[in-house]
Formats: C-alpha cells, structure tokens, sequence
C-alpha cells in the first residue's frame, strides 16, 4: 500500500521540539525525511533530558522517529556544497533556527530558488513580523506571548503554562499543515513558496475563543459561564477561568472517589442542557427537574457552583471510572482526568497506534506516541529514531558522491 506523502522528499533542518513536530508528522506519512545535524553534536535534545548514560534521550526519539539523519557542518564549504545537492533534490526545506541564522549560513530564499524553484521552505519562528521578530523563543515563552497562559489558571494565582506543547508541537502541526497546501499549491502552479508558522500565532490560534470572551467582555462587562460570575469582578481583558468549560456548556473538574491519596482521582462534568433532567435523576436530586430557579440554562449560571457542589458529593461516592459508565448510560457529557501512567497502559491507544513499543539498538524498548492521525489508506508505522549520522554515507551516495568524496569530507570536517 502506497503512503500519502510517498515520493515527497524533506530536507529536515530542524531542531529541538517545535521542527521535529513537524517533520516526523510528515515522515509518518510516508515522506523521506533527511535530517541535516552538526558532526559530533546534533539536535541538542540527543543530550538533554537523559535518562541512559550514552542513549539518545526520550526527548530526541519520540520526536524524530521514521527519518534518516545526516551529519553536516554547513558552515564549511565542503559541507554547503552538499547542502545545496540536497537542496536540489528534496521538495521541502524545514527549519526552525533562530532568526537569521539560515541567512547567515547563505541559505537565502534566492539562494534555493535559485538551485531548486520548486522547494518549498517551511519556517518555524517564535514571532512574526513585528518588533519581537528578531527574538529566540521556547514553548513557554510562547505561550505567554499566545495569550493561552494569561487564561490559563485560577483568578487568585499568577498566568499559568499548559502541559500541553502548544507553542512547540501546535506550532509544528500548523507547520505541517501549511507545507501540505504548499505541495498542493505547487502541482498547480509548479513553484515552491515560503511557509512561515510563528509560534505566538499558533499559539494565539489554539486560544481563539479567548479572543472571542474578550470581545464579549468588551461588549456585555461580563461573562456568565466563568467563575467571576454573578460573585466575583470582572477586569478590562479576559480572566483565567479555572477550569471553567470553554464553550456554552458549563462545566467543571469534579472530585472522585481516593481524591485524598490519589491527585488524579477526579473527572470532568459536563451539565449539557439537554442533559439537565438525566443528570438531577443520577445525582438524586429529581425534584431539580421542576425547581424553579434552575428551570432553564442561563437561570442555573447563577447557581453553578452549589450546582457542582451538590453533584461532587455524587461523584465523591465513585471512582472516575464508575462515575464515567454511569453518566455515559445517560448520554451526560463527562471524561476521567488520566494520569500518564493510566494512558500509557490504555489498551485502546495501543491498538489504535497512538502509543507505540519502539525497540532503540542502544536504549531498549519505550513508549513513544505515534501518528493520532489516522488515514484509511496511509497507514503509519512508526520505526526508531536514527543514531547521530547513521545515513550520511547513503544519502551521500544518493547524492553522487563516491567513497573517495566521502573520505574528502570526513578529512575536511564536514561530515
Ligand atoms: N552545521 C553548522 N552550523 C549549524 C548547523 C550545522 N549542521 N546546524 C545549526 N548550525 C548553527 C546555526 O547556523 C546557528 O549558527 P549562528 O548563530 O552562528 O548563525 C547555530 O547553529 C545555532 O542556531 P540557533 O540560534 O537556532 O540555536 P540556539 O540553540 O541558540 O537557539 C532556539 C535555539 C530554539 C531558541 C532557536 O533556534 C529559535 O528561536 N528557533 C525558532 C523558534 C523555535 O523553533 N523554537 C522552538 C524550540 S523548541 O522549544
């Protein structure tokens, strides 16, 4: 069976967190992704984060996995000249240095189109165009700058960053995305293009309804479904909402069964409007359905937290996973809140490949997650990372050069 992205060749000058994202995305779907890394260094995650003396850490494999990596010192000229061979025959260039620094290397837009106007070039930077452009970012930078950790938290505790990698791994999926509609673009049009996916912009993206509560803010003063609401004040710009629902069906973390020894004893509740009278009759409370004061949605905002109060003392008496059956034979809208210890033994995620066994020659066996993108008829199987130059000479063969150029480079350096 043939892969999506079958044929597409990327040229994955990427590093650290938000690139790799990317490109392994890419790889999984079936591109032959060329990973260009310093002789000797490499991605500086290889290093980092390590739990086995002299293994490639878990940061590096779980986000490099289905690519070949060469090394090249592309600041030697020896090293460039390869460089630019592999620009001339690889569709996608992706990188996500520092501003600047292609630039700097002479690895200009020119410079490709001139070798190859057919390649894309796909950017990561923490900033678009403005007056932070010229600034190094990491994820939680991003995150500030995005608008998610202002809107992120408790109103009486400081901003607050996501566990999720918004800046890092949203930012490589929006990448993705982009090189994608460049490919289609260029079967039409037959030339390459800039894709440029600045961190605070993903970021920003993934927080839209923030963008929108601050509109309303603007507008009404208030906002009914957050915590602040009917008690509390609210200020000029969005609040954190605690963990408030996002949308217009109030909800809210609620404590389970083993709360007192367990952190993660806990489950999501969802009072859907639709769900209103089911949910009175689970928690025992069937006299709610005709009570007049929580008779319809907006007239129950003003009483949500004695709401979730009463319907914690319900779920306190049940384990998540109990509470979860029986609310999901009413159809009411709830989730376990799941430590990564529970998801990593889900036995669902296993056989649908979102958590993957991979073998490593130096570090064993580990989990990693695999593609959550699931197509029909491109099935991804993911296989280890690679070792620090473990395809240089098969891509330089690739390239033309014979065993004579090889040893010219390694003498110069340069591999
Ligand atoms: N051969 C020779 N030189 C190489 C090379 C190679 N194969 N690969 C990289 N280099 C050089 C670069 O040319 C650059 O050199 P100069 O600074 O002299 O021009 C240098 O290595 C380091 O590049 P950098 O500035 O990107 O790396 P850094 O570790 O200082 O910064 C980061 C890291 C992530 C902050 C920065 O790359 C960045 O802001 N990237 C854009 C945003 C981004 O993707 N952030 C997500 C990071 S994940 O949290």
């Amino acid at each position: 069976m043939s892969k999506a992205l079958e044929g597409v060749r990327i040229l994955d000058f990427t590093h650290v967190q938000s690139g790799p994202t990317c490109t392994q995305l890419l790889a999984w779907f079936g591109a032959d992704v060329i990973k260009v890394e310093r002789p000797g260094v490499g991605d500086a995650t290889r290093g980092q984060l390590s739990d086995i003396p002299g293994a490639d850490s878990l940061y590096f494999t779980m986000l490099n996995h289905n690519k070949r990596s060469v090394t090249l010192d592309t600041k030697k000229p020896q090293g460039r000249e390869v460089l630019d061979r592999l620009i001339s025959i690889c569709d996608v260039l992706v990188e996500n240095f520092a501003p600047g620094a292609l630039d700097r290397m002479g690895i200009t837009w020119e410079h490709v189109q001139a070798i190859n106007p057919r390649m894309i070039v796909a950017s990561v930077k923490g900033f678009g165009q403005g007056q932070y452009a010229h600034c190094k970012v990491y994820e939680n930078v991003a995150q500030c700058a995005g608008g998610s950790a202002s809107t992120t938290g408790f109103d009486d505790g400081p901003p607050m960053i996501s566990g999720a990698q918004i800046g890092d791994s949203g930012t490589g999926l929006h990448l993705a995305l982009g090189i994608v509609a460049a490919l289609y673009q260029r079967t039409h049009s037959g030339r390459g293009q800039k894709v440029l996916a600045p961190m605070q912009d993903a970021v920003l993206n993934l927080c839209r309804v923030k963008l929108r509560d601050q509109q309303r803010l603007e507008r009404t003063g208030t906002m009914h479904e957050y915590p602040q609401y009917p008690d509390g004040k609210f200020g000029d710009a969005v609040p954190r909402a605690g963990n408030a629902s996002g949308g217009g069906q109030p909800g809210s973390i609620l404590r389970c069964k083993g709360w007192e020894a367990d952190p993660n004893a806990y489950i999501y509740f969802i009072t859907q409007a639709s769900a209103w009278p089911a949910i009175c009759r689970v928690i025992g409370e069937e006299g709610w359905i005709d009570e007049e004061a929580y008779a319809t949605p907006a007239m129950r905002l003003l009483h949500l937290k004695p709401i979730f109060d009463r319907i914690e003392r319900w779920t306190m008496t049940l384990t998540k996973f109990e509470a979860m059956e029986i609310l999901n034979r009413h159809d009411i809208p709830c989730g376990p809140v799941l430590s990564m210890k529970e998801i990593a033994e889900d036995p669902a995620l296993r056989e649908s490949g979102t958590i993957v066994e991979v073998e490593h020659p130096v570090r064993g066996s580990y989990l990693s997650v695999g593609n959550p993108i699931k197509l029909s008829a491109s099935p991804t199987t993911v296989t280890r990372a690679p070792l620090l130059g473990e395809h240089t000479e098969q891509v330089l063969a690739l390239l033309g050069y014979g065993a004579d150029d090889i040893v010219a480079l390694r003498a110069a350096q340069a591999i």
